[in-house]
């Protein structure tokens, strides 16, 4: 069938894309109320932490994801600094998966904040106004959705994008950050990207970027004055078709309703054969690091490390090897991809190297909380964890014998300081014990059968 021929778009705005703002941070400030309105940063707080997310408050002083806390710190001195608490941030998403799921059967997250959901399936029971998917309907169903996510999360903001593909609608939710909602009426998609850079299509990183810039191609409308032949030559054939039909805001891929993830991997093909070992492990290294921050930003951790290597003669290999509890630390990742390149002879030339990692746990080893991702040559040894000692981190959830729960808010010297808050009192007062006082624990959420008692 000459599907090139049939235009590739819906004809309504029956794609909505939902990204919550500033997610971790958001999650922290609502649990933290003396945080409210105050610059927060959460990520790896040692010598090489990075950045998971900061508060808009922190953006303004210049602080971004990926960002080296040190870097972070010193832009925004004055910041809450906090480790990551997956549970909370887990528990939040899935309220938010639950309500978008009453609303169609088609929802496809993307990461633990983001997903897409098809409102062409939308269940027109509970939502009769969605029986019709012109502008103003989505519209008002997009408004009443972003105040039931406020509620469903204790008072998280969203934002989101509604159009006729997951390209424009993920545009779109970007559009209006944060707090914003974006509706691109079906008509008008084009429009819309003509001005934007053509880094705005997904795929389209550094490499491609510059590639097209030499050519002289900054915008989507520049892009479109490229035929598809020119762009195929340019770009090789799948990058090509991609970027040529992108430009047109040609996309009708589905919404897929989650797939349970079974493993996190990245991998690369390369244009000449691999023979330098040292290359492979960087490239190896670099890979762990882009595993790990996938598994990160879903708050997963695995236990089994493989590596994939397609030989010169396409003969294609794969070794694992498994650790005794759940990882999603990149060096840990890294090492065990280069141990287990090794026992490979490679000196024929390889193609193809990946690294996945599997055996998937929802949790996260949190004491291994942001090691620096840049600079892979010195990505420093770790030991497999076995069982880590207690160690008093910034952020996390603490319970008083006397003074109820609270967080920490910071310790060294023996001393440890806790704010005595929760997302349902007002700031609270702030104490410091020691290190080891016996009234002070960690306070982990209660599993759901501890919860029916
Ligand atoms: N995240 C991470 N490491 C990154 C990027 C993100 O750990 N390099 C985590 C922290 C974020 C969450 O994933 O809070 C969601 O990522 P987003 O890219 O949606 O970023 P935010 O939600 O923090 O901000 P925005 O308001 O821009 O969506
Ligand atoms: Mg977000």
């Amino acid at each position: 069938m000459p599907r090139d021929s049939v235009p590739r778009v819906r004809a309504v705005a029956s794609v909505l894309h939902l990204d919550l703002d500033a997610f971790f941070a958001a999650v922290e400030q609502r649990d933290k109320p003396s945080l409210r309105g105050k610059p927060v940063v959460v990520g790896g707080v040692g010598g090489r932490g990075v950045v998971s997310t900061a508060s808009y408050e922190a953006r303004r002083y210049g602080v971004r994801s990926a960002m080296s806390t040190r870097e972070a710190r010193a832009r925004c001195p004055h910041a809450a600094f906090l480790t990551g608490r997956f549970h909370a941030y887990r528990d939040t998403s899935e309220r938010v998966m639950r309500l978008l799921r009453s609303v169609s059967p088609l929802v496809e997250p993307l990461s633990l904040d983001e997903a897409f959901v098809d409102l062409a399936v939308a269940d027109h029971a509970t939502y009769p106004g969605l029986t019709d998917l012109s502008v103003p309907s989505v519209t008002a169903f997009a408004e009443h959705l972003r105040a039931r996510v406020a509620e469903v999360t204790g008072g998280l903001t969203a934002s989101v994008g509604v159009a006729s593909s997951k390209f424009l609608a993920k545009v779109a939710s970007d559009l209006d950050k944060p707090d914003g909602l974006v509706v691109v009426p079906p008509g008008t998609e084009r429009d819309l990207l003509r001005p934007m850079s053509v880094t705005v299509i997904p795929g389209v990183g550094p490499a491609t970027t510059e590639r097209l810039r030499r050519v002289g191609v900054h915008t989507v409308a520049d892009l479109e004055t490229l035929s598809e032949d020119e762009l195929v030559r340019l770009l090789g054939n799948a990058n090509g078709h991609w970027l040529f039909q992108l430009a047109q805001a040609q996309d009708d891929r589905p919404v897929v309703a989650e797939r349970e993830a079974k493993s996190v991997s990245v991998e690369g093909t390369y244009d000449h054969d691999l023979t330098d070992r040292v290359l492979m492990e960087q490239l190896l290294t670099r890979q762990a690091t882009d595993v790990a921050r996938r598994l990160r930003k879903a708050g997963l951790s695995g236990r089994t490390v493989t590596i994939k290597v397609r030989l010169h003669d396409f003969t294609t290999l794969s070794r694992s090897s498994t650790l005794p509890s759940p990882t999603d630390a990149p060096a840990t990742i890294a090492r065990l991809a280069r141990t287990l390149l090794a026992d490979l002879d490679t000196s024929g030339g390889v193609r193809l190297l990946g690294v996945g990692v599997s055996g998937l746990a929802d949790w996260v080893q949190e004491d291994l909380f942001g090691e620096t991702s840049d600079d892979e040559e010195e990505l420093p040894e770790v030991e497999i964890p076995h069982h880590s000692r207690r160690a008093w981190t910034p952020g996390m959830d603490v319970e008083h014998a006397e003074m109820g729960r609270g967080w920490v808010w910071g310790s060294g010297r023996g001393v440890v300081t806790v704010r005595f808050e929760t997302a349902e009192t007002p700031a609270g007062p702030v104490r410091s014990y020691a290190e080891d006082d016996p009234e002070l624990t960690a306070w982990r959420p209660p599993t759901p059968e501890e919860e029916q008692e």
